[in-house]
């Protein structure tokens, strides 16, 4: 049987992306989320734009990855971008709220997780991004991201700083370790272990593997995905620059008294990190947002190296 109507809830992918991935060229996703609920505007939409044009220098094409008006898209418009960074209503759009958005014929800015469904649909395996989300502190909440279980089930590789500072580090480590999600941390010096802490170059946590460069990582991509066949997905870890990080005692300092606040106030579930990202820029007056963007173009460089390396393991 023929339903005429499921083209209309199909992945709409821009052109110059399904040319690129027919070629067998290097495609980098980018979600959306930290466009609509992430960055406050402008520097949100300056953020997105930047990051698009800096992995078109690195040779490679950039998809970023949302709803618009209740359609999946693979490659915004400078329109779409603009509708999704300006104030006002938008969705956070994780795996249980695609339907409801397709449905509702809503505009929503896509998680790690949505992100990854949509970049898998249409044949992308390598995405950059900032922090991954994670069990949050509060354990007793049991608030853990739908980002760590779709590593679990989406073969795209994550490029990112660690999971967000705002989380439980180690319990988001053994979260990925049940679910069999390989963790690697790019080192940046000798000196590197330990997995980065999203604001900060080194969380405390150890990092199940450190890599030396790009090619390893896209060796990894190629080896697992392609080699074995398997479903998982992969987390590459980037310290934030030395010159942008900042300094672990005091940004933890603010994150937890903006945890405090949440609590007081009864902020939780996916209020949460849009809350926690917000209040810490008050009161870092700007300096979190600054390197926060700095280590997301960053990780775009890299998502992008890593995207070439692994179109040229498969030419
Ligand atoms: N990276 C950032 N800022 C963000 C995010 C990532 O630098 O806001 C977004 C990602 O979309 C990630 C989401 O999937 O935060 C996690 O939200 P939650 O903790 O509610 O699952």
């Amino acid at each position: 049987m023929f339903f005429p109507q499921i083209r209309r809830y199909s992945v709409q992918v821009a052109a110059e992306i399904v040319n690129c991935l027919r070629e067998g060229g290097p495609v980098v996703a980018l979600e959306s989320t930290i466009i609509s609920h992430g960055l406050p505007y402008p520097a949100n939409l300056e953020m997105a734009l930047s990051v698009e044009q800096l992995v078109r220098a690195h040779g490679a094409v950039p998809a970023t990855i949302g709803f618009v008006n209740g359609r999946a898209k693979v490659g915004l418009s400078q329109g779409d971008l603009e509708a999704l960074a300006r104030p006002g209503e938008k969705y956070k759009v994780s795996r249980r709220d695609i339907p409801y958005v397709m449905a509702r014929q809503l505009t929503g800015g896509t998680t790690i997780a949505a992100t990854m469904i949509l970049a898998h649909r249409a044949g992308i395996d390598v995405f950059a991004t900032g922090g991954l989300g994670g069990v949050s502190r509060p354990f007793e909440l049991m608030d853990v991201s739908a980002d760590l279980d779709e590593l679990s089930k989406t073969p795209v590789a994550v490029v990112c700083s660690g999971p967000k500072s705002i989380l439980d580090v180690a319990r988001t480590m053994e979260y990925l370790e049940t679910k069999g999600v390989p963790v690697a941390t790019l080192a940046d010096g000798p000196k590197t272990l330990n997995v980065p802490g999203f604001y900060t170059r080194d969380s405390g946590v150890a990092s199940p593997f450190v890599l030396e460069n790009t090619l390893e990582a896209a060796r990894l991509v190629h080896s697992g995905k392609d080699g074995m066949r398997l479903e998982n997905g992969y987390v590459f870890c980037v310290p934030p620059p030395a010159d942008i990080a900042l300094p672990a005692e005091y940004i933890n300092r603010v994150i937890a008294q903006t945890q405090q606040e949440a609590e007081q106030l009864g902020v939780s579930g996916k209020q949460l990190t849009p809350f926690m990202l917000g209040r810490i820029n008050e009161k870092t007056d700007g300096l979190s947002v600054k390197c926060n963007i700095e280590f997301v173009r960053n990780n775009a460089v890299v998502g992008s190296k890593i995207a070439a390396e692994l179109a040229q393991l498969r030419s």
